[in-house]
């Protein structure tokens, strides 16, 4: 078939972010031996129009699109992107009118709400979690009008009124998904052009999580469980990337890059025998994290972790179901410190059992580990499916699951008054510290002229900085 697929994310913010999830079902397309070509709305300045335009230019048979986000997660400062998503694909129909071409929704937006979103979006067809497997399958069946049963995470609409079908993703009907596909066709998407607007390439090392946040969606669109890819194919993909696209700089975009710890290890030493001279940046968890696997990251180019450290009082910690304690945190503070690699912890606030005494002591503990940065959010983005949603619906904040289609917050009752003035009064005093939920970080403007200059890190590493220090809180 001749497929049209579209990512439609448009955030920039920290940084533009390579559509890996849209070129890995797109590569699965071609390789069936479909037709794909794509439209980047990141860089398209009307995109109805634009698309609009490549419709007419070249009809296509099937359009796909690849949602990322839903909102950009921060509170009370929430970018809903729903409204945008409803427009693009209203125009989209409309050029479409006089055919029978299907739309497809997909992505890691669409698969958090995928009955919603299919009829809420008008689309036709949906795919929940991965799609390099369902997309070719879906496309196949409607080319030639064969059965759509049996479809990994098919998701379609039944008659009018009536709720969705959906079929179980790919990681829950297929025990042996264990591997992913080796590395997809990036040039499906203008990767140079994210590289000098983000900095940094991404690049996948497993899929799943089998932690047990309470507010977290990774497992339910990863899988809970890992798949994992060999070292020497991970490192195989980053060699063909520094060779052909003289890329040196990554986010490893795991959900945790350091569980498990024998697999971390063996990317690492894989990254080094090879002598391959990259350097990245990852998730990190401090359960079960060794001060030798930090080392070992540390030689192989890591030069940097953003720590899902997220509480680090006692009680609060239980309420979002984390899997350390506040030692284990201190204690990887205290490596990090010793091996000089730069940490960036996220904090979130508000969660079940917080109080303001819990929130001072999270502060505290986090400060006095002398964190190059850190991100703080006020309120816990709930998402349907998960320990979280099922606290927010039986204290009333959701009441029915269309509830879900705009961001939804929880926030410990009696804090909301206090929370966010607490956070800022405690984040002003420390320029690193940023709350991108009540005060912007810096301006786009900001961001484009340091990738501009050639700056390759995530942001955050700049916090620390004196020019950045003054300007954070004064733009409010
Ligand atoms: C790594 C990551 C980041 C990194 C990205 C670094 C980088 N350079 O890539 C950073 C830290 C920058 C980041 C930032 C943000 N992120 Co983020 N991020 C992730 C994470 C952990 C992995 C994303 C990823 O690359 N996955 C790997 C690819 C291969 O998977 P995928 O994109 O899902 O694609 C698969 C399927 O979705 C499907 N698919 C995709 N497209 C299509 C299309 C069709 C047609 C079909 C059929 C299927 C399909 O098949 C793909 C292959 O299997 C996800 C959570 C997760 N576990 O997915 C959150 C996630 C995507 N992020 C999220 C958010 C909110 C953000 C931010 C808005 C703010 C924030 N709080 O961090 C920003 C926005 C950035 C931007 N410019 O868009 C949310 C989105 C949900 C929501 N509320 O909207 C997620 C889901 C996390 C969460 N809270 O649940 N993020």
């Amino acid at each position: 078939m001749d497929l049209l697929l579209i990512s439609a994310n448009r955030e920039t913010f920290p940084d533009p972010v390579y559509p890996l999830g849209a070129a890995y079902v797109g590569d699965a397309a071609r390789k069936a031996g479909h037709q794909v070509r794509t439209k980047d709305l990141m860089w398209e300045a009307d995109p109805p129009r634009s698309l609009l335009e490549e419709i007419r230019r070249r009809p296509p048979e099937a359009v796909a699109l690849s949602f990322r986000n839903l909102d950009n997660a921060a509170w009370p400062l929430t970018r809903n992107y729903l409204p945008s998503y409803r427009l693009l694909v209203r125009s989209l129909r409309k050029a479409l009118a006089s055919t029978e071409t299907p739309i497809i929704l997909g992505g890691s937006a669409f698969s958090l709400l995928p009955d919603l979103l299919l009829e809420e979006l008008d689309g036709d067809y949906g795919v929940t979690g991965e799609g390099e497997k369902s997309l070719p399958l879906l496309l196949e069946a409607l080319e030639h009008g064969s059965s759509l049963d049996g479809i990994p995470g098919l998701v379609r609409r039944q008659g009018p009124g009536e709720p969705a079908l959906l079929n179980p993703p790919f990681f829950r009907t297929d025990p042996s998904a264990g591997m992913i596909r080796p590395a997809p066709d990036r040039s499906l998407f203008d990767l140079p052009r994210y590289v000098r607007s983000g900095g940094m390439a991404n690049i996948q090392t497993k899929r799943g999580c089998p932690f047990h946040c309470k507010y977290c969606t990774y497992p339910l669109l990863e899988g809970g469980t890992f798949r994992l890819r060999a070292a020497g194919e991970v490192a195989d993909e980053l060699e063909e990337l520094v060779r052909k696209d003289k890329i040196r700089s990554f986010f490893i975009v795991d959900s945790v890059f350091n569980a498990p710890p024998e697999h971390a290890e063996a990317v690492c030493e894989e990254v080094l025998r090879r002598n391959l001279k990259v350097r990245w940046s990852c998730y990190v968890t401090p359960a079960g994290l060794t001060r030798n696997l930090l080392s070992i990251m540390k030689q192989a180019g890591c030069d940097g972790i953003e720590l899902g450290t997220d509480s680090a009082e006692q009680g609060a910690m239980a309420g979002l179901g984390k899997s350390f304690s506040v030692s284990h945190l201190t204690e990887t503070a205290r490596w990090c410190r010793e091996l000089s690699l730069p940490v960036c912890h996220t904090l979130l606030f508000g969660g079940p059992g917080e109080t303001l005494r819990s929130v001072r002591e999270t502060l505290r503990t986090v400060d006095d580990t002398a964190p190059t940065a850190v991100v703080a959010m006020a309120g816990i983005r709930v998402y349907p499916d998960t320990p979280m949603a099922t606290l927010a619906e039986s204290r009333g904040l959701v009441k029915k699951r269309r509830d879900y289609l705009d961001p939804v917050f929880y926030i410990e009752p009696g804090l909301e008054e206090d929370l966010s003035e607490t956070l800022l009064s405690f984040a002003k005093s420390r320029g690193n510290w940023v709350l991108p939920g009540i005060s912007i970080p810096y301006k786009p403007i900001t961001q484009k002229l340091i990738r501009r200059i050639g700056y390759k890190k995530p942001l955050w590493h700049l916090l620390a900085h004196a020019p950045f220090k003054d300007r954070i809180y004064r733009d409010r």
